[in-house]
Order: C-alpha cells, then structure tokens, then sequence
C-alpha cells in the first residue's frame, strides 16, 4: 500500500498518522499536486492528495474514503471510531469542524499563494476567513466542553483530525488564527503531536518515518 501526497496537507497527514495508529504498513511517496504535477497525474490524472495505492493496485482518493477503507481493512478492535453512537455522533461533529478548518485553511492559503496579488478577492478571504475562525471558536468550545482523549491508545479519529488541523493552521496562518485565543486546542495539539505516530510524520516536505 503506498500514501501518495506530502505530509504539509492536512488531508495526508491525517492519514498517515491514522493508518500508523490503526497498525497498517504502508509506503509514504512524498510527492507533490504543485511541484510534482506530471509525475501526480501518472498515479492519479485527477491530482489530489492523498491518494492511496492499494496492494491491487487501485488508487483511491479523498482522506475520509482512504480512512473508511483502512478501518475496513484493520478490522475489528482497531477502529479509531468509537462504537457508542452517542460517542460516535460527538465525534463526527468534532471531524467535521475539523475537516472544515483544514478546508478553510487551504482555500486561504491557495488564494494567497496562487493567484496574483492583485486578482486576490479581499471579500471571499474575508468569508473564508470567517468561516474557519467560526470552526475554530466551535472546536475550542467543545474541547471544554468534552475533553478529547490524547493518549497513544486512545486518540481517536476526531483527535487526529483536530490535532492536525491546528498544526496545519498554525504552521500556515499562524496570524489569522491566533493560538493564544485558543488554549485547549493548543494543549491538545501539544500533546498530540509527541506521540510517536505524529512525530513519524511531521507537517512538511519530509516522508513519513514508522516509530516501530
Ligand atoms: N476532501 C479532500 C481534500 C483533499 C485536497 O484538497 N487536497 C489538496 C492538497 S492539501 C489537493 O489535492 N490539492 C490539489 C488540487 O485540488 O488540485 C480530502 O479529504 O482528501
């Protein structure tokens, strides 16, 4: 199995962590949408990362696809979603606060460094910009609220997905999103990412290490 993408998208770092913490062995091919163009569009023509060869040789894409297929594949006992529907509800919302935020983050980041200065849209940034505060606000509320777990054994999959949003955020819009204004997501993510499975795969351009 090879995870095609670099680790300075949220979307593929979710995934790498994931599959570590789901104990599926894989290939990490750091390749780049921008940079590696020619090169993407020979594993996938559609250019989006991640993208997940599979051992067959399928290429699947879109990191919640790829992580519904690797807790498939997993099997029972190591799914990083919980069980209780209850539990599993509070975690899909957090997911989804935490999808939108690395959304919000990308748009700004693409409007800021792929298109020219003077045809940048101040009111779309404005809306975008709103928008990924409002999921920011949203997750920091609810991390008072109801405490995510952050142990090796019991991060789930609304941590992961939270815990690199933030680091996304942070390494890319650090002024936009204040990280004073949001202590538990910072605690959150400070803890985060010592474990072994975040530190196996860095935000940035390097390639996903296994800690075992
Ligand atoms: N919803 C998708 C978003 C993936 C995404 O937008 N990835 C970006 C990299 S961060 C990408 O492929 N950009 C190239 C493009 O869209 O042309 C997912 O969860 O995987």
């Amino acid at each position: 199995m090879q995870l095609i993408g670099m680790l300075d998208s949220p979307y593929v770092r979710r995934v790498a962590i994931s599959l570590q913490l789901l104990g599926l062995r894989f290939e990490h091919r750091s390749i780049s949408v921008f940079s590696n163009f020619e090169q993407f569009q020979q594993i996938n023509p559609v250019v989006k990362a991640p993208s997940l060869i599979c051992a067959d040789g399928e290429v699947l894409m879109d990191s919640t696809l790829i992580l519904e297929y690797a807790e498939a594949l997993a099997g029972l006992g190591k799914s990083l979603m919980p069980e209780v529907m209850a539990q599993r509800q509070h975690a899909l919302r957090v997911i989804g606060l935490a999808l939108a935020a690395c959304e919000k983050s990308v748009q700004i980041v693409y409007e800021r460094q792929l298109r020219p200065a003077e045809k940048q849209h101040q009111p779309w940034l404005e809306r975008v910009t709103g928008q990924l505060l409002a999921a920011y606000a949203a997750l920091e509320a609810e991390l008072h609220k109801r405490p995510l777990a952050v142990g090796s054994g019991a991060i789930n999959q609304a941590g992961v997905s939270t815990a690199v949003a933030w680091q996304f955020s942070q390494q890319m819009l650090p002024e936009l999103v204040p990280a004073a204004d949001y202590p538990a997501l910072r605690e959150f993510s400070r803890q985060a990412e010592l474990l072994p499975a975040f530190s196996a795969a860095p935000h940035g351009a390097g390639t996903y290490r296994p800690s075992n």
